[in-house]
This record gives C-alpha cells, structure tokens and sequence, in this order.
C-alpha cells in the first residue's frame, strides 16, 4: 500500500492507515458514553487514556446527537468542549465535533486541528466560510436533519447512490464557500437518517468504494451503534451499547482493509490492532 491510496488531508500527517479516531462525548447524554466523560477532569484523563492506547486522533463533542437528542445551548456546549480540547491538544491530534462554527472558531484557536460536522455545513450557515479561512480539515458527513427527527427522513430510492449524491452536493456547496477540496473528509453517516433494521448501515459499508469515488477520504463511525445491535439481537433484544464492541472491530478490519481513511470508535485496543492488519492485507499483491 502506498499513502497515494489516501488522498492528502491538509495539516495531518500522512500514515499510510487507517486512521483510528478515539470518540470523547463530554455530555449527559450520548448514547453509549453519555454522563461518563462529562467531568472535565474524568474526560481530560479519558482523551489521554485514548492516546497511550494509540488512537491517530481524539474527536470531542460537547453535543450529543443520538436519535431524539434536543440541541445544546451553544454556551454550555462551549463549557462542556473547550477545556477538554485545550488539555488535549497538547498530547496529540484533536478533532471538535460540533456543527456550530462560534465553537468550531474557538477550538481551533485552543488547538483543535479537524473541525467534525455531522451536518456537513447545513446546520450552520457560517461553518464552511469559518473552515475556509482557518484553513483546517473538515469532515463533512452525510445528514437529513437534527436528531430530534432523523429517523423519519430514511427513505431512500438507493441508499448509496442517494448517500453518494447528497454527499457530492454538499461538497460542492462548502467548496464554493472557499473550502478547498484538499481539507474534505467525508463520512456516511453511519445511524444518522438510516433506520437499523432496513440495511441502510450495511449498504453503505459494503458499498464504500462508491464514497471513495467521490475522490476523498472516508470517514466511518459505525461504532457501538444500533444496527450492530440490532444484528446481535437475542430473545428479541438488542445487544446493548456497551457490549458491542467486538462487532465494532469487526467493521473496523472490514471498511480499513476496504480502503476506509478513517474510523470513528470507543473502546480502540482491538480497532488499532485491525487497522494494522488491514493495513498489512492491502499490502499484499
Ligand atoms: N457519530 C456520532 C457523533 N459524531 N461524527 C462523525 N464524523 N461520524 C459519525 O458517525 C458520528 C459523529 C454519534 O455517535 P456517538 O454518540 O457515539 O458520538
């Protein structure tokens, strides 16, 4: 494998993997870590735990957006988010996920090097024009709409191909805000407008080269989430969240060796295990 395989990402370093990217939720409220990180120092101690287990990047969010979720004052979500980010940027690379760009603004100036916007620019009309100027990379990932009611807007003709579109739309859009095309990663969206029992996840999992045709990197956050699940159900319930993580490292080994630039996961020992075997397996002739 050679690092032309991932499209160059402005201000991060080319590793030749994929990239996994440790998830720290500084809410009440997400659906797997909610209320656990939401201490400062709890989250700070987290962020560096994830390091030392060898995460490329910690991505911190101070919104949850679970299916139902009521947005954040963006004052209490500036609390929640910016003292963590500014601890952490000095122990490695840090993502904000946020789709407000007053908040995307100050972490970047605590050191935040990604700006994560789940909306992909649609929830705040400033985001692009914000990332343009800072020069920083962007994931912009494919969204219907805030969680209150997500769930009602997965309909879809062809999931991939209409994923693949809304996608290119929106890169088209923050491109003619100024953003050029060399800070877009753009990710799936994974649970967020796709229902969980209607294959949505997996179509867009097993079809991933239909994103990297889109000619940037991809980001995946398949991590813990329902449809996982949903898969494991047992006497008619759901694996809970917290016991998904071996699935989640199994998707891990399967988008990495599929050419994903990204992961997006919890609990990363196995996933930073998988992303080097992928790395070895796309090596070979
Ligand atoms: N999922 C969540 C939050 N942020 N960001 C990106 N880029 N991709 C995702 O799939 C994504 C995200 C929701 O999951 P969480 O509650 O575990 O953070």
């Amino acid at each position: 494998m050679t690092s032309q395989d991932f499209p160059y990402v402005v201000g991060l370093p080319e590793i030749g993997r994929c990239r996994v990217m440790g998830v720290l939720n500084v809410t009440p409220d997400s659906f797997s870590d909610g209320g656990r990180y939401f201490d400062h120092g709890q989250a700070i101690e987290h962020g560096i735990g994830l390091f030392a287990a060898g995460v490329d990047i910690v991505d911190v969010g101070g919104e949850s957006t679970r299916p139902g979720a009521l947005r954040v004052d963006p004052e209490e979500e500036l609390r929640r988010a910016l003292p963590v980010v500014t601890a952490l940027s000095r122990e490695g690379v840090v993502s904000i996920d946020t789709m407000n760009s007053e908040i995307a603004r100050r972490a970047v100036d605590a050191g935040a090097v990604l700006v994560n916007d789940v909306s992909g620019g649609f929830a705040d009309p400033k985001m692009a024009s914000f990332v343009a100027a800072a020069g920083v990379a962007y994931v912009v990932m494919h969204w219907r709409g805030h969680s209150a009611d997500m769930q009602a807007r997965a309909q879809y003709s062809d999931v991939v191909t209409d994923v693949r579109r809304e996608l290119s739309e929106r890169i088209s859009a923050v491109v003619d805000d100024g953003v050029s095309p060399s800070q877009i990663i753009v990710d799936p969206g994974i649970g967020f407008a796709k229902k969980p029992g209607a294959g949505h996840n997996w179509a867009l999992l097993k079809h991933l080269d239909a994103l990297m045709s889109l000619g940037r990197p991809v980001l995946v956050g398949a991590s813990r989430k329902a449809f996982l699940g949903h898969l494991l159900t047992v006497d008619d319930i759901p694996r809970p969240a917290p016991e998904r993580d071996h699935a989640s490292a199994a998707v891990t080994a399967l988008v990495a060796a599929a050419g994903a630039w990204g992961v997006r996961v919890h609990s990363p020992a196995a996933d930073v295990d998988a992303v080097k075997v992928a790395a070895r397996w796309r090596e070979e002739p």
